[in-house]
């Protein structure tokens, strides 16, 4: 089976499917980085492809494409040829991995990107092709910044190293790619008083799968 992965460096949703590329192993890719910064992405010919404009997008050999990262990391843990899945094995397993994924995506990430995306440097980069989220902006880190807390608190009552256990599933990479390229411009989401979160991050960093996800290149991907 060829799959193409249309990706991006620098950026949390391409990341996202990197790394979980490299911790999940037995997959087998062809990949092409595009040109965000320069909005390659908004080009006729990517639009083509994904008419929503975003990465990464997967297209399958039966021409199909898959642009969202949860679905996507859904599809490449299906058709892995190994057998350590990062969704899991048991319906209950799969549930918490899902609920866990829809947390740490829509009441962590997507908070902290919103909130990224209504200061000006965001503004000025997306004008004309992506509405700005200007409002709710200290509601939104408010959000993010108690959901980083409960996760806080789950990890300190679970005891264990990752969110769902002993190694880390697909919650525990969205929220590292995510985390990983957007400190720098969104300070505050790596406090040291959240010290389960700090440790959780430090461990995750030493993963080898993120040295191995981190850059994005054009090319044969197989790990
Ligand atoms: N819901 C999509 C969101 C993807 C997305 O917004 N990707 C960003 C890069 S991190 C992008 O393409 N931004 C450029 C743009 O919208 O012009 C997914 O899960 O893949």
């Amino acid at each position: 089976m060829t799959m193409k992965l249309y990706d991006a460096p620098h950026a949390p949703n391409p990341f996202t499917v990197r790394l979980f590329i490299a911790e999940r192993g037995g997959l087998d890719l062809d990949v092409e980085t595009v040109d965000l910064l320069h909005l390659a992405n908004r080009d006729p010919a990517f639009l083509a492809i994904n008419p929503f404009g975003t990465l990464p997008a997967l297209v399958l050999d039966d021409g199909t494409v898959i642009s969202d990262i949860v679905a996507v990391c859904g599809y490449l843990d299906e058709v892995s040829t190994n057998c350590k899945t990062l969704i899991g094995r048991t319906a209950t397993e799969r549930a918490l991995t899902r609920m866990w994924s829809r947390r740490v995506d829509k009441d962590i990430a997507q908070r902290f990107v919103s909130w990224w995306r209504g200061g000006d440097d965001a503004i000025a980069f997306y004008r004309g092709h992506r509405v700005a989220e200007v409002g709710g902006r200290s509601e939104n880190q408010h959000i993010a910044e108690q959901n980083l807390g409960r996760l806080d608190a789950h990890l300190a009552s679970q005891g264990t190293d990752f969110i769902l256990g002993d190694r880390p599933l697909l919650p525990d990479i969205l929220l590292f790619a995510f985390i990983s390229t957007m400190k720098s411009v969104v300070p505050w989401l790596l406090d040291p008083d959240r010290t389960q979160v700090a440790e959780w991050y430090a461990r995750m960093e030493l993963r080898p799968a993120v040295k191995q996800a981190g850059r994005s290149v054009t090319g044969v991907l197989a790990t």
